[in-house]
């Protein structure tokens, strides 16, 4: 009898330790690409004064969790080579934005921003991926573009931080002629800007098992896009 109490408790505990795994689960994902900042003041991105094709490339993570992650030690790569390395203490808090420029000097943007660390983050305009990976260099999310890279305008998540496809910023709903949008959510408030979200944030998505691969079809674009789950910390 004492053996069949034992084994129930520790099925429950271990059902319980299951669970609690199950919520200790993150994603950081990649949310907007800029590769091919637009011309004139418009593409001054980085808020400098200065329009550069590259300085004021910019890529925007978020964090879809309600949970603080540190990023430190994660990087961005190109299809070529690592671009940027989180630098230590960089922690991203729960709904979270941090924007990388390719180089400049940025100012007026309310949320974390950095230049990469290799001074260039090398987005060509067509045919690129960029990746995320964390310090154990496991891939975190992934991107690949075409031709639509290099539209004189970002490619973004459609909605902004959730959504599973990527649009044209000018395609995105409530886009109102914004070609890109630098550290904010066209339709959301993340909270490290002191909102809670216009709309309010859905559900962070459940993390699958393996590897999910998404393909867009929608306006012409064609995107692979891949996201791992990571652990808490
Ligand atoms: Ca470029
Ligand atoms: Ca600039
Ligand atoms: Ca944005």
């Amino acid at each position: 009898m004492k053996g069949k109490i034992f084994l129930t408790s520790l099925l429950i505990l271990v059902c319980l330790l299951i669970s609690i795994q199950g919520e200790a689960q993150a994603f950081i994902i990649i949310n907007e690409i800029l590769a091919d900042p637009p011309p004139g003041i418009e593409g001054d991105a980085n808020n400098d004064g200065v329009t550069s094709s590259t300085q004021d490339e910019m890529i925007e993570i978020f964090n879809q969790n309600s949970n603080t992650i540190d990023i430190s030690g994660w990087s961005l790569h190109d299809a070529l080579k690592p671009r940027h390395v989180f630098a230590a203490d960089t922690l991203l808090e729960p709904q979270g934005i941090f924007v990388v420029f390719g180089g400049g000097t940025p100012n007026s943007i309310n949320v974390d921003w950095v230049f990469s660390s290799s001074g260039s983050l090398g987005l060509n305009n067509s045919n690129e991926t960029v990746f995320l990976y964390d310090i154990d260099n496991i891939l975190i999310d992934s991107v690949s573009y075409g031709a639509e890279g290099g539209k004189d305008q970002s490619l973004v998540r459609s909605p902004e931080g959730y959504g599973d496809t990527f649009v044209k910023h000018l395609d995105l709903e409530n886009a109102d002629g914004a070609r890109y949008s630098a550290g904010y959510f066209i339709n959301e408030i993340p909270i490290n800007e002191g909102g809670e979200g216009e709309q309010g944030p859905p559900n962070p998505k459940v993390p699958e098992m393996a590897t999910i691969w998404y393909l867009a079809l929608g306006g012409g674009l064609a995107f692979i896009h891949k996201r791992r789950k990571i652990a808490l910390i």
